[in-house]
């Protein structure tokens, strides 16, 4: 082989095993459990569901709110509403990695947050939506000290069922699961059942995915 043509097959190996390494790099790795969504309008049990999962499945849990408030996600304030304006960009880069490092240790992860829209298709195989009735939802808004104004924007959010048709838009709908949450038998059964799930994803999927 002449000088340049071994030149050139070197330089084209060389470009072969960047290009590899630069495939891989791209390659998300592959998750062995599955991750789940657990969202509803505030106080219908996101995070209490959210915990007793990540407790009985040992996977990672993340509370949204509380990684909003921790890194604070924020880009200002909405004088109007009385709230901070969300930094999405910063909480999903955030919470991608969070999910990037569960998956390398082989762990599911369970995500609760009262809206659903903002988050990639692709992070969830399953969207639990929560419900809850007026009733029990105006007990749990009272007993959180709720101003009237804001239990009664909550409580109107979930008559007209807003985060489930977000839920419905933004997810396939045979990903979407609608229970309800209004007694402790209710988050048994729900727990369970990502229980169950569970173990059926992990028996349809034993190469993960
Ligand atoms: P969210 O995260 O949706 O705001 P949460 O988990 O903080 O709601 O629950 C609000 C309150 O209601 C809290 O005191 C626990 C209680 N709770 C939640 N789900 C319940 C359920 N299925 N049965 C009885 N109480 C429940």
């Amino acid at each position: 082989m002449s000088d340049a043509a071994a030149a050139a097959a070197a330089a084209a190996a060389a470009a072969a095993a960047a290009a590899a390494v630069a495939a891989a790099s791209l390659d998300p790795p592959k998750r062995s459990r599955p991750i789940v969504l657990v969202t509803g309008t505030p106080g219908v049990g996101k995070t209490s569901t959210a915990s007793l999962i990540a407790d009985r499945l040992s996977f990672e849990h993340l509370c949204v709110g509380d990684l909003v408030k921790e890194h604070s996600c924020y880009e200002g304030r909405d004088e109007t509403f009385d709230t901070h304006i969300l930094d999405e960009d910063k909480l999903l880069d955030l919470m991608e990695q969070m999910i990037s490092d569960a998956i390398e240790e082989g762990k599911g992860v369970v995500v609760d947050y009262h809206s659903c829209e903002l988050f990639p298709e692709r992070w969830f195989n399953l969207v639990l939506v929560l419900r809850a009735s007026t009733a029990v939802l105006f007990d749990r808004l009272t007993e959180r000290g709720y101003s009237d104004r804001k239990r009664g924007e909550n409580m109107e959010a979930e008559i007209m069922q807003v985060v489930l048709d977000e839920a419905k838009e933004s997810y396939s709908q045979e990903i979407v699961h609608e229970v309800q949450s209004n007694c402790l038998d209710d988050m048994e059964s729900n727990v369970g059942r990502i229980e169950k799930w569970t173990q059926q994803w992990i028996k349809d999927n034993p190469d993960g995915q």
